[in-house]
């Protein structure tokens, strides 16, 4: 990983201000606004179908989440992925709640075939029954967190043609060759609801200004992990509803250079 590109990408968000379309779910629609914009990005929550093809083309990356999904939101992820593909603009799934219900699962495995999608970013339960595979999923969070998540995500990013990211306790990102693991973050993280997908619509806004998937990736999760650190630093002794307001403070505040002296970051290439 570039140092020197991390660092670039978080002033090149805070200059360019990307427009992130997010079609996502009733529980976490205002917080990932409000980290979006705290980035420096700007979001926009649009998901009606007559609306969503213009709204993309306008935008600079668009997130697909299907945390609280219906048939309606899944016409609308067509149209939308549609004009994203056709404008050339990266797309991130977060299959929230896969194989917690047959639709959810058929739904993302109906919109991986029928979209080019550049990123999945869930825990190793929805991963996991992305692809077939049977992991333990508690409602939208994973059961399970000792299996072999490396071993699984080169499997799914292979299978799936796509880059994956599996989050918990360690990040790790993967194309299916190459591996990182980064090991930012904070278990607060675990006690506030959206944290995972305001993390994907942080990756789509790194993924705005950075072409190489794995770079955009794994300097959003890097990014975000620290400013968790930094947020938990500060708030730890006070609680999650602090620590998620201290989280928004953070991914404004947090430079570039402090993210880069944070990183842990590990590169292993695949066997
Ligand atoms: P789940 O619903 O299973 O919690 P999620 O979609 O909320 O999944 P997480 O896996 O919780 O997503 O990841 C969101 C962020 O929280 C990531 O940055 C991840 O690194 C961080 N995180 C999750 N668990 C921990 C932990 N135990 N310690 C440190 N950071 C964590
Ligand atoms: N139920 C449906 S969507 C949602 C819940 C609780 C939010 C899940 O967010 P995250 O980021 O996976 O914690
Ligand atoms: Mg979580
Ligand atoms: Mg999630």
């Amino acid at each position: 990983m570039n140092q020197k590109k991390m660092i670039s990408l978080v002033n090149k968000i805070r200059e360019t201000k990307p427009l992130i379309h997010n079609i996502t779910n009733i529980v976490v629609a205002n917080f990932t606004a409000n980290g979006l914009l705290a980035l420096g990005a700007k979001p926009v929550m649009a998901s009606a179908p007559e609306e969503v093809n213009e709204i993309t083309e306008i935008s600079d990356a668009l997130v697909l989440n299907l945390g609280t999904f219906n048939k309606v939101y899944l016409e609308s992820m067509k149209i939308a992925g549609k004009a994203a593909n056709n404008k050339g603009i990266p797309i991130v799934l977060d299959p929230v709640g896969v194989g917690a219900s047959c639709f959810r699962t058929n739904s993302a495995q109906e919109l991986l075939q029928y979209l080019h999608i550049q990123f999945i970013r869930g825990n190793a339960a929805e991963v996991a029954n992305l692809i077939g595979h049977k992991w333990e999923i508690k409602g939208v969070e994973t059961g399970n967190t000792d299996g072999d998540i490396v071993s699984l995500a080169i499997l799914a990013a292979q299978k799936l043609k796509t880059t994956v990211i599996i989050t918990g306790k360690n990040d790790i990102i993967t194309d299916g060759n190459v591996v990182f693991q980064v090991q930012n973050g904070h278990p607060l993280l675990t006690k506030v609801t959206g944290a995972g997908c305001l993390l994907s619509a942080i990756v789509g806004a790194f993924a705005a200004v950075e072409k190489e998937p794995l770079e955009a990736a794994v300097s959003a999760l890097v990014f975000y992990g620290v400013a968790a650190e930094m947020a938990a630093v500060k708030t730890a002794a006070l609680g999650p509803g602090s620590f998620q307001i201290e989280l928004i403070n953070q991914l404004a505040n947090l430079t570039g250079e402090q993210m880069d002296q944070y990183s842990l970051v590990l590169r292993r290439e695949g066997d």
